[in-house]
């Protein structure tokens, strides 16, 4: 049992717990009481998340919002305070600790059906439109410039002047595959600093794995991982999802010839985020399969950069694991890049 469990105000007395989830980034279990109560324990990373208080007041702050516009309390993350009245515990090592309640459901790493893409699209589409009216700026930045693509190159082109663990002589052809785009690259966060793109609260990690499925009606209950709700672009919302689900293939495939994009699915998706995401511009509408492309190059160079860096941020299984990632993406990137004018045409589709 992880003790911090027992600093939370739960039903019944904690009785099991085991790990749970596939999150690159925090430590998740799951505990159930002896009242059969079930909760989702997290220790937050704090190696990524440098603020892990102004995080909770996000996330807190979200779900309290969302709370209201919602039918179904399983429709939205409910966080449980410690015996002081606080949303998440600091234990003696310095450590950070959350709990919320789970609601049973289940998650996907890639759809089984298209009716399961559809439904995390209508989650992340009505999360958008959901939150159209948050007041975006009490929201704190919880990893700045996380969805800023130059800012994200910059840091590659530090870590490949460092080359910490010489292995910059192992990735000149993904050095030049990334490089040749870097100007497209900065197209959405130039758009977003002359205003021309407007500047919304964003979930910024929309992954099928981020929504919970119902049991039974396999209907998005929940969209889960707030921990980078931020104001930023809904384009990149658009396109984490597309990068992640509509991929024939995992993000860190090792068989560069099964990835590709899942044109299909690409359109299932836009259908069902623009049903549901009902406040985006026409300017955004036509730009977001750039939005998919963008983001899958800018994790490509995150994986890179973090390879470069001796593989301290994401988890990682194996010694090339970030490398297998970054070249996934961009085997991912290519492929868009050749299906571009019909990603567009779907999206003329459903404008
Ligand atoms: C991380 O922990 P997880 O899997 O929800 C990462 C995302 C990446 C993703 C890649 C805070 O999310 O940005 O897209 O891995 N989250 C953070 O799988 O960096
Ligand atoms: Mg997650």
């Amino acid at each position: 049992m992880e003790q911090a469990i027992f600093q939370f105000r739960t039903d019944g007395n904690p009785a099991y717990c085991r790990n749970f989830g596939h999150g690159q980034i925090n430590y998740t279990f799951l505990v159930t009481t002896d009242t059969n109560k079930q909760y989702i324990l997290q220790r937050i990373n704090t190696h990524v998340f440098k603020k892990p208080a102004e995080l909770m007041e996000n996330v807190s702050a979200v779900t309290e919002f969302l709370r209201k516009k919602v039918d179904d309390p399983r429709q939205t993350l409910n966080f449980l305070r410690t015996g002081d009245g606080n949303y998440y515990y600091k234990d003696e090592r310095r450590r950070y600790w959350r709990c919320y309640e789970f609601v049973g459901g289940f998650c996907l790493e890639a759809p089984e059906s298209d009716a399961d893409f559809y439904e995390s699209a209508v989650a992340f589409g009505r999360f958008q439109t959901q939150l159209a009216d948050f007041p975006a700026e009490t929201l704190h930045e919880t990893i700045p410039n996380f969805h800023n693509t130059p800012d994200r190159y910059r840091k590659l082109k530090i870590a490949m002047d460092e080359d910490a663990c010489d292995r910059l002589k192992n990735v000149q052809e993904e050095i030049d595959f990334i490089m040749e785009r870097e100007e497209e690259a900065g197209t959405i966060q130039r758009m977003l600093e002359s205003g021309e793109l407007p500047l919304r609260v964003t979930h910024n990690d929309t992954k099928l794995n981020n929504v919970l499925l119902d049991l039974k009606t396999r209907k998005a209950l929940c969209v889960l991982d707030l921990d980078t709700v931020m104001p930023g672009s809904s384009l990149f919302d658009f396109g984490d999802s597309i990068r992640f689900g509509a991929a024939t293939a995992p993000e860190d495939e090792q068989e560069l010839s099964r990835m590709s994009l899942n044109l299909h699915l690409f359109d299932v998706y836009t259908k069902g985020y623009l049903s549901a995401c009902t406040t985006m511009t026409d300017e955004e509408i036509e730009l977001l399969p750039m939005g998919a492309k963008i983001i899958t190059l800018e994790l490509a160079v995150r994986f890179l950069t973090d390879y470069l860096e001796s593989d301290h941020y994401f988890k990682t299984a194996y010694p090339d694991h970030n490398l297998v990632r970054c070249r996934a993406q961009l085997k991912l990137v290519r492929d868009m890049e050749q299906k571009w004018y019909q990603m567009e045409k779907i999206v003329r589709k459903y404008r």
